[in-house]
Protein backbone atom coordinates (compact mmCIF):
# COMPACT_ATOMS: atom_id res chain seq x y z
CA UNK A 1 0.00 0.00 0.00
CA UNK A 2 1.49 3.26 -1.00
CA UNK A 3 0.29 6.40 1.85
CA UNK A 4 1.65 9.38 0.96
CA UNK A 5 3.84 11.03 4.28
CA UNK A 6 0.80 14.41 3.90
CA UNK A 7 -1.62 11.61 4.99
CA UNK A 8 0.42 10.68 8.09
CA UNK A 9 1.09 14.58 8.78
CA UNK A 10 -2.93 15.08 8.52
CA UNK A 11 -3.30 11.99 11.49
CA UNK A 12 -0.78 13.70 13.68
CA UNK A 13 -1.13 15.40 16.94
CA UNK A 14 -1.27 19.00 15.86
CA UNK A 15 1.53 19.88 18.70
CA UNK A 16 3.64 17.58 16.91
CA UNK A 17 3.09 19.03 13.28
CA UNK A 18 4.22 22.49 14.92
CA UNK A 19 7.39 21.21 16.32
CA UNK A 20 8.55 19.25 13.34
CA UNK A 21 8.26 22.80 11.66
CA UNK A 22 9.63 24.81 13.98
CA UNK A 23 13.02 22.06 14.08
CA UNK A 24 13.33 22.25 10.00
CA UNK A 25 12.89 25.47 9.72
CA UNK A 26 15.45 26.76 12.63
CA UNK A 27 17.87 24.06 10.96
CA UNK A 28 17.20 25.84 7.38
CA UNK A 29 17.42 29.48 9.39
CA UNK A 30 21.16 28.62 10.49
CA UNK A 31 22.76 25.38 8.73
CA UNK A 32 23.58 24.73 5.26
CA UNK A 33 21.48 21.38 4.92
CA UNK A 34 21.53 18.56 2.34
CA UNK A 35 20.24 15.78 2.39
CA UNK A 36 21.33 11.91 4.23
CA UNK A 37 20.33 9.27 2.83
CA UNK A 38 18.86 6.77 5.41
CA UNK A 39 19.79 2.65 4.86
CA UNK A 40 17.46 2.19 1.98
CA UNK A 41 13.90 1.07 2.69
CA UNK A 42 13.85 2.71 6.31
CA UNK A 43 12.73 6.39 4.89
CA UNK A 44 8.95 5.43 4.96
CA UNK A 45 7.81 2.09 7.13
CA UNK A 46 5.13 0.80 7.88
CA UNK A 47 4.39 -2.53 10.26
CA UNK A 48 1.91 -4.09 12.18
CA UNK A 49 2.26 -7.56 13.82
CA UNK A 50 0.78 -7.89 17.27
CA UNK A 51 -1.20 -4.99 18.69
CA UNK A 52 -1.24 -1.73 16.22
CA UNK A 53 0.30 -0.47 12.80
CA UNK A 54 2.61 1.62 13.09
CA UNK A 55 3.82 4.05 11.05
CA UNK A 56 7.40 6.05 10.69
CA UNK A 57 8.27 8.94 8.35
CA UNK A 58 12.28 9.96 8.64
CA UNK A 59 13.61 13.42 7.25
CA UNK A 60 16.98 13.10 7.42
CA UNK A 61 19.58 16.00 6.53
CA UNK A 62 23.82 16.75 7.12
CA UNK A 63 25.90 20.01 7.02
CA UNK A 64 29.17 20.74 7.92
CA UNK A 65 29.01 20.37 11.56
CA UNK A 66 26.85 17.46 11.70
CA UNK A 67 26.94 14.19 10.42
CA UNK A 68 23.46 13.53 10.41
CA UNK A 69 20.76 15.29 11.68
CA UNK A 70 17.23 12.98 11.92
CA UNK A 71 13.68 13.89 12.34
CA UNK A 72 11.15 11.37 12.78
CA UNK A 73 7.25 11.32 13.28
CA UNK A 74 5.26 7.99 14.20
CA UNK A 75 2.14 6.81 15.31
CA UNK A 76 1.23 4.06 16.65
CA UNK A 77 -2.58 2.79 15.66
CA UNK A 78 -4.97 5.97 16.52
CA UNK A 79 -3.35 6.32 19.51
CA UNK A 80 0.33 7.35 20.48
CA UNK A 81 1.76 9.82 18.18
CA UNK A 82 5.99 10.56 18.75
CA UNK A 83 8.44 12.96 17.46
CA UNK A 84 11.62 12.14 18.08
CA UNK A 85 15.09 14.29 16.50
CA UNK A 86 18.40 13.53 17.43
CA UNK A 87 21.84 16.02 16.29
CA UNK A 88 24.73 13.74 15.75
CA UNK A 89 27.70 16.20 15.33
CA UNK A 90 30.41 15.29 12.99
CA UNK A 91 33.11 14.31 15.52
CA UNK A 92 35.34 16.58 14.20
CA UNK A 93 33.41 19.47 16.17
CA UNK A 94 33.21 19.67 19.96
CA UNK A 95 29.42 19.79 20.13
CA UNK A 96 26.57 17.86 22.47
CA UNK A 97 24.29 16.05 21.20
CA UNK A 98 20.74 17.29 20.76
CA UNK A 99 17.77 15.25 21.58
CA UNK A 100 14.08 15.69 21.61
CA UNK A 101 11.27 13.41 22.05
CA UNK A 102 7.13 14.23 22.54
CA UNK A 103 5.03 11.37 23.22
CA UNK A 104 1.39 12.35 22.83
CA UNK A 105 -1.46 10.01 23.45
CA UNK A 106 -5.42 10.67 23.77
CA UNK A 107 -5.03 12.32 27.03
CA UNK A 108 -2.33 14.22 25.64
CA UNK A 109 1.34 14.64 25.67
CA UNK A 110 2.47 12.60 28.66
CA UNK A 111 6.52 13.01 27.41
CA UNK A 112 8.02 16.06 26.00
CA UNK A 113 11.90 15.88 26.63
CA UNK A 114 15.07 18.11 25.36
CA UNK A 115 18.73 18.19 25.89
CA UNK A 116 21.52 18.96 25.18
CA UNK A 117 24.33 16.20 26.18
CA UNK A 118 27.50 17.16 26.33
CA UNK A 119 29.98 14.17 24.68
CA UNK A 120 33.82 15.36 26.10
CA UNK A 121 35.91 13.93 28.28
CA UNK A 122 34.43 15.57 31.40
CA UNK A 123 30.63 15.00 29.88
CA UNK A 124 30.38 18.98 31.06
CA UNK A 125 28.82 21.27 28.41
CA UNK A 126 31.14 23.61 27.51
CA UNK A 127 30.80 27.19 29.41
CA UNK A 128 29.94 28.92 25.72
CA UNK A 129 26.96 26.75 26.09
CA UNK A 130 26.43 26.67 29.98
CA UNK A 131 26.18 30.73 29.25
CA UNK A 132 24.00 30.61 26.72
CA UNK A 133 21.74 28.32 28.78
CA UNK A 134 21.47 30.04 31.80
CA UNK A 135 20.87 33.43 29.94
CA UNK A 136 17.55 31.96 29.13
CA UNK A 137 14.59 33.31 30.82
CA UNK A 138 13.55 30.94 33.40
CA UNK A 139 10.11 28.69 32.69
CA UNK A 140 8.58 26.76 35.49
CA UNK A 141 6.50 23.79 34.24
CA UNK A 142 3.84 22.06 36.87
CA UNK A 143 4.70 18.74 36.19
CA UNK A 144 8.62 17.61 35.66
CA UNK A 145 9.13 13.96 34.99
CA UNK A 146 12.40 11.50 36.55
CA UNK A 147 14.78 10.35 34.12
CA UNK A 148 15.15 6.62 33.83
CA UNK A 149 18.94 5.33 35.15
CA UNK A 150 20.23 5.05 31.32
CA UNK A 151 19.00 8.93 31.75
CA UNK A 152 22.76 9.79 33.24
CA UNK A 153 24.02 10.92 29.61
CA UNK A 154 21.39 14.33 29.74
CA UNK A 155 22.60 17.28 31.43
CA UNK A 156 21.75 19.66 34.00
CA UNK A 157 19.24 21.74 31.27
CA UNK A 158 17.60 18.68 30.69
CA UNK A 159 13.63 19.76 30.19
CA UNK A 160 11.53 16.60 31.28
CA UNK A 161 8.00 17.34 31.66
CA UNK A 162 4.35 16.55 31.04
CA UNK A 163 2.88 19.69 29.87
CA UNK A 164 -0.53 20.34 31.71
CA UNK A 165 -1.89 22.78 29.60
CA UNK A 166 -1.73 24.65 26.20
CA UNK A 167 0.12 27.12 27.57
CA UNK A 168 2.70 24.77 28.42
CA UNK A 169 2.93 22.80 25.28
CA UNK A 170 3.66 25.97 23.84
CA UNK A 171 6.54 26.85 26.54
CA UNK A 172 8.24 23.74 25.77
CA UNK A 173 8.05 24.65 21.90
CA UNK A 174 9.62 27.62 22.71
CA UNK A 175 12.56 25.95 24.62
CA UNK A 176 13.10 23.40 22.17
CA UNK A 177 13.18 26.19 19.63
CA UNK A 178 15.75 28.16 22.11
CA UNK A 179 17.81 24.96 22.66
CA UNK A 180 17.95 24.51 19.06
CA UNK A 181 18.92 28.08 18.18
CA UNK A 182 21.67 28.15 20.60
CA UNK A 183 23.14 25.13 19.70
CA UNK A 184 23.47 25.99 15.67
CA UNK A 185 24.92 29.31 16.82
CA UNK A 186 27.75 27.74 18.49
CA UNK A 187 28.06 24.97 16.22
CA UNK A 188 28.65 27.81 13.21
CA UNK A 189 31.64 29.25 15.50
CA UNK A 190 33.40 25.94 15.72
CA UNK A 191 35.91 24.85 14.46
CA UNK A 192 36.98 21.55 13.78
CA UNK A 193 39.89 19.01 15.99
CA UNK A 194 42.87 17.57 15.67
CA UNK A 195 42.39 13.42 14.73
CA UNK A 196 43.30 13.18 18.42
CA UNK A 197 40.67 15.38 20.06
CA UNK A 198 38.07 13.81 17.72
CA UNK A 199 38.63 10.46 19.59
CA UNK A 200 37.22 11.89 23.27
CA UNK A 201 33.86 12.83 20.71
CA UNK A 202 33.81 9.44 19.21
CA UNK A 203 33.64 7.92 22.88
CA UNK A 204 31.39 10.52 24.61
CA UNK A 205 28.55 9.54 20.90
CA UNK A 206 29.02 6.26 21.52
CA UNK A 207 28.28 6.15 25.29
CA UNK A 208 25.40 8.53 24.23
CA UNK A 209 23.80 5.77 21.80
CA UNK A 210 24.38 2.88 23.76
CA UNK A 211 22.69 4.58 26.62
CA UNK A 212 19.40 5.53 24.34
CA UNK A 213 19.38 2.02 23.01
CA UNK A 214 18.30 0.95 26.89
CA UNK A 215 15.11 2.82 26.39
CA UNK A 216 12.98 -0.20 26.53
CA UNK A 217 9.54 2.11 26.11
CA UNK A 218 10.79 2.48 22.77
CA UNK A 219 12.16 -0.59 21.86
CA UNK A 220 9.07 -2.16 22.84
CA UNK A 221 6.84 -0.11 20.57
CA UNK A 222 8.81 -1.15 17.48
CA UNK A 223 9.07 -4.84 18.29
CA UNK A 224 5.49 -5.10 18.48
CA UNK A 225 4.75 -3.85 15.28
CA UNK A 226 7.73 -5.20 13.46
CA UNK A 227 9.26 -7.76 15.08
CA UNK A 228 12.84 -8.34 17.81
CA UNK A 229 15.25 -8.12 15.43
CA UNK A 230 14.19 -5.63 13.24
CA UNK A 231 13.58 -2.92 16.35
CA UNK A 232 17.32 -4.13 17.14
CA UNK A 233 18.31 -2.96 13.57
CA UNK A 234 16.26 0.34 13.62
CA UNK A 235 17.74 1.31 17.05
CA UNK A 236 21.02 1.05 16.09
CA UNK A 237 20.96 1.78 12.54
CA UNK A 238 18.60 4.52 12.14
CA UNK A 239 18.04 6.22 15.87
CA UNK A 240 21.24 5.63 17.39
CA UNK A 241 23.62 4.31 15.18
CA UNK A 242 27.54 4.71 15.98
CA UNK A 243 29.79 7.32 14.75
CA UNK A 244 32.76 5.68 12.55
CA UNK A 245 36.27 6.60 13.24
C1 LIG B 1 9.75 7.65 26.67
N1 LIG B 1 9.53 6.89 24.27
C2 LIG B 1 9.09 7.04 25.56
C3 LIG B 1 7.81 6.43 25.68
C4 LIG B 1 7.47 5.90 24.45
C5 LIG B 1 8.55 6.20 23.58
C6 LIG B 1 6.20 5.16 24.07
C7 LIG B 1 6.98 6.36 26.96
C8 LIG B 1 6.19 7.62 27.14
C9 LIG B 1 5.98 7.97 28.58
O1 LIG B 1 6.71 7.46 29.47
O2 LIG B 1 5.09 8.81 28.84
C10 LIG B 1 8.56 5.77 22.21
N2 LIG B 1 10.18 7.33 21.26
C11 LIG B 1 9.38 6.24 21.21
C12 LIG B 1 9.50 5.69 19.89
C13 LIG B 1 10.44 6.46 19.22
C14 LIG B 1 10.87 7.48 20.09
C15 LIG B 1 8.76 4.51 19.38
O3 LIG B 1 11.68 8.35 19.81
C16 LIG B 1 10.98 6.38 17.87
C17 LIG B 1 10.46 5.72 16.90
N3 LIG B 1 13.93 9.26 23.47
C18 LIG B 1 14.53 9.57 22.31
C19 LIG B 1 15.33 10.74 22.52
C20 LIG B 1 15.20 11.11 23.83
C21 LIG B 1 14.29 10.16 24.42
C22 LIG B 1 16.15 11.38 21.44
O4 LIG B 1 14.39 8.96 21.26
C23 LIG B 1 15.78 12.21 24.58
C24 LIG B 1 16.56 13.15 24.12
C25 LIG B 1 13.87 10.19 25.74
N4 LIG B 1 11.74 8.90 25.77
C26 LIG B 1 12.81 9.47 26.35
C27 LIG B 1 12.73 9.32 27.78
C28 LIG B 1 11.58 8.61 28.04
C29 LIG B 1 10.96 8.36 26.76
C30 LIG B 1 13.73 9.84 28.79
C31 LIG B 1 11.05 8.16 29.38
C32 LIG B 1 11.57 6.76 29.60
C33 LIG B 1 11.16 6.20 30.94
O5 LIG B 1 10.41 6.85 31.69
O6 LIG B 1 11.57 5.05 31.20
Amino acid sequence: MVVSSSDLKSRLHPIINELAEIIVATWQENLSLSVYELPEGLGYVEGKLEGERLTIQNRCYQSREFRKMHLELAKVGNNLDILHCVMFPNIEYPLPMFGCDIVAGKAGISAAIVDLSATNAEKILSTDYQQRLSNLEEIIFTDKRDLPTWGDIFSPFCLFIRPNSEEEEKLFLKRVKDYLTIHCQVANQSKPLSNNEKLVYFEGQKNYCLQQQKNDKTRRVLEKSFGVEWAENYMNSVLFDLPSF
